[in-house]
C-alpha cells in the first residue's frame, strides 16, 4: 500500500483513494449525515430509495452513498473522537467539490439534571475539553488539569433547519406525553472531550485523573452547556476553518486551496443516552426508536438543504 502513496503531504493511493476512509471522488455525496456506530449508519442507509454504494475502508471508515427521497447522501461511520472526525471531514473534503453539508448524529451525556435520557439535543456551539497533559507529568506544574476551549458555532441555517425539522419529528413521536417525556431542545453548547471518561468527569479508581471538579468547571465556564460527547467541537472546528481560512499565513497554501472548494457546512443533533446527575442509562429499546426518528428528521433536513447547483457532484456513482 505505501509504495501506492503519490503525496505524502496528503496521501492518496494510485487511484486517487484517500488513505484512510479509502474512498475517491464520484463516491461520496456533498450532503453527508456522520454517526460513530456501523450498525446506526446501516440502519439509516436502509432510508434511501435504493441499495447504496457501501465501502468498509481498512481502517473501519465506513461510507454507504446512496439517493433519498431523490436527494444524494453520503452516511459515514467514524468510529469516535477527535482525529476520527478529524479524518473524516479532512479526507471527504478531498472527495467533493463545491459545499459539504455535514450532520452529525450522536449519543451524548447530558450535564443538565432536567434534560433526561431519550431528550434529544441540537447544539448551537461546541466547546472542546481536553487533557493538560503537562499537568500530569511535570511537577509544580501551575496550570489546570484540563482546558476548556471558547465555543465555536454550527452553521446557523443548518442548525436551524435540523432543530426545526428535529422538534417536528419529536413532537410527532411524543404527541400524546408532552408533559412527561423526554424534551426537545436547541440553541444548546456541547462539551466536546477527548475521553469518555477522564475530561467527561469519569471517577476511574485506577487512573489520578484529577477531574471531581471537572463538570462543575465546564457548567461554570461555558454558558449554555448542556450536553457532553467526543466529535461535534471537531466538526464545527474544521468548518469554521476552512470556511474562514483563518491560520493559513503562508500565501504559497492559500493560492493552492482548490478553487472547486466550497463552504463546509455543519451542524449537530444528539441523542442523550447518559443522564449524569441522575447517572441513568438509556435502555436498548429506547436507543432503537430514538434512532429510527432522529434518523430520519437528519436525511429530511439534508435532503431538504439547498446547495448551489454548480456545487454539486457531476457524475456519481449513485446517478
Ligand atoms: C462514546 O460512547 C461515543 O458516543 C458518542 C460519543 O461522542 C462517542 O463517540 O457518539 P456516537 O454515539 O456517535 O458514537
Ligand atoms: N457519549 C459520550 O461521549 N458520553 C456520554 O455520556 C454518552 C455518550
Amino acid at each position: 500500500m505505501k509504495d501506492e502513496l503519490k503525496d505524502a503531504n496528503f496521501p492518496t493511493t494510485a487511484d486517487k483513494r484517500v488513505y484512510h476512509l479509502g474512498l475517491r471522488k464520484g463516491e461520496v455525496a456533498n450532503r453527508m449525515l456522520v454517526v460513530g456506530d456501523s450498525g446506526r449508519a446501516r440502519m439509516l442507509a436502509e432510508n434511501f430509495d435504493t441499495p447504496p454504494f457501501h465501502l468498509r475502508s481498512d481502517r473501519g471508515f465506513e461510507c454507504y452513498t446512496g439517493v433519498y427521497k431523490g436527494v444524494p447522501i453520503s452516511v459515514h461511520a467514524i468510529g469516535m473522537g477527535f482525529s476520527a472526525m478529524d479524518f473524516l471531514v479532512r479526507e471527504a473534503r478531498a472527495c467533493v467539490d463545491g459545499d459539504m453539508v455535514v450532520v452529525r448524529m450522536g449519543s451524548c451525556g447530558s450535564m443538565n439534571p432536567d434534560v433526561g435520557v431519550g431528550s434529544t439535543v441540537t447544539p448551537a456551539a461546541a466547546c472542546a475539553v481536553t487533557s493538560n497533559y503537562d499537568y500530569f507529568t511535570q511537577d509544580d506544574y501551575p496550570g489546570e488539569p484540563y482546558l476548556i476551549s471558547k465555543p465555536v458555532k454550527a452553521d446557523a441555517e443548518l442548525h436551524q433547519a435540523l432543530f426545526d425539522t428535529v422538534r417536528q419529528a419529536h413532537e410527532y413521536t411524543y404527541e400524546s406525553n408532552q408533559d412527561s417525556g423526554p424534551l426537545c431542545l436547541g440553541n444548546t453548547v456541547n462539551a466536546s472531550a477527548d475521553s469518555f471518561y477522564s475530561s467527561q468527569g469519569r471517577i476511574d479508581p485506577s487512573f489520578p485523573d484529577t477531574n471531581s471538579s471537572l463538570m462543575q468547571n465546564i457548567m461554570d465556564q461555558v454558558p449554555n452547556v448542556t450536553t457532553l460527547e467526543m466529535e461535534t467541537h471537531q466538526l464545527y472546528f474544521l468548518a469554521h476553518l476552512a470556511n474562514k481560512r483563518k491560520g493559513i499565513t503562508d500565501e504559497s497554501a492559500l493560492q493552492q486551496a482548490p478553487a472547486s472548494h466550497g463552504k463546509i457546512r455543519a451542524a449537530a443533533v444528539q441523542m442523550v443516552f447518559a443522564a449524569r446527575a441522575s447517572r441513568a442509562f438509556i435502555s436498548p429499546a429506547q436507543v432503537k426508536q430514538l434512532q429510527t426518528w432522529i434518523g430520519k428528521a437528519s436525511l429530511d433536513t439534508l435532503a431538504g438543504f439547498d446547495i448551489p447547483p454548480q456545487s454539486t457532484q457531476k457524475d456519481g456513482i449513485w446517478n
